[in-house]
């Protein structure tokens, strides 16, 4: 199985990986936990470009792809051979946060961006993506609350409105890879939701 974990600003991804993480290896499974942009040596050098202030005036089409230059280096070294193995993959953000937030967020026409999906990853796509859902003020107030703004997080509300919008439609347009987990609620109530997606997919 290739899990992912997607959701905008302050959804709690962090918080709930490591509950998935608990119930995965619970019911035994062999799991390699990694994430995005990063997940490799390279990967990691890649995000800190991407997200740190240093080059804050990126170009849109050279943040696209340094996306996928580290998610190139993750799949060859780490998600491929891992899957490979019989491994299973549970990965902090891939490619539907490029749709959302290259896409959706900075406007780059999606067919660039399924073209370069389709060169990096060839057939490969996640068998089980969890989108956490919570409005942009909530998602916000929390990333606030926790640290300082990464170079994404310095981005005006209508940037995260549209992330949301477009994580919204392509998780509603795909029932059967998505569940849309409301992640506006209660941590508590957050992960029952997700359990209940876990039970399921262990049985
Ligand atoms: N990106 C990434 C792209 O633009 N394109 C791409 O292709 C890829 C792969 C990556 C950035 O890169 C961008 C998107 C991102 O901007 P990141 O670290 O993955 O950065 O993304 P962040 O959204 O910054 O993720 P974080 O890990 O920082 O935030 P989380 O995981 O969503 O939130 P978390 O768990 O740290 O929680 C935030 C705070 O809220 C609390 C937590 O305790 C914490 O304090 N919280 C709750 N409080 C109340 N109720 C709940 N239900 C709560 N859940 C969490």
């Amino acid at each position: 199985m290739f899990i992912t974990v997607e959701g905008s600003e302050g959804a709690g991804k962090s918080t709930n990986l490591e509950f998935i993480q608990e119930r995965l290896q619970a019911a035994g499974k062999e799991l390699v936990m990694t994430r995005e942009p990063g997940g490799t040596e390279l990967g990691e050098e890649i995000r800190e470009l991407l997200l740190g202030h240093k080059h804050d005036g990126m170009s849109d089409d050279c943040e696209l792809l340094l996306m996928f230059a580290a998610r190139a280096e993750h799949l060859n070294r780490v998600i491929k051979p891992a899957l490979n193995k019989g491994k299973w993959v549970v990965c902090d953000r891939f490619t539907d946060a490029t749709y959302a937030y290259q896409g959706g967020g900075r406007g780059i026409p999606m067919q660039r961006i399924e073209a370069l999906e389709n060169w990096v990853q060839g057939e490969l796509r996640p068998d089980l993506t969890l989108f956490l859902d919570v409005p942009v003020d909530i998602g916000m107030k929390r990333a606030g609350e926790r640290s300082a703004p990464d170079r994404f997080e310095r981005q005006q509300i209508d940037f995260f409105e549209r992330v949301r919008t477009c994580y919204l439609e392509r998780a509603r347009s795909d029932a059967v890879r998505y569940r849309i987990i409301d992640a506006g609620q209660s941590l508590e109530d957050v992960q029952r939701d997700i359990a209940k997606v876990l039970t399921k997919v262990l049985e």
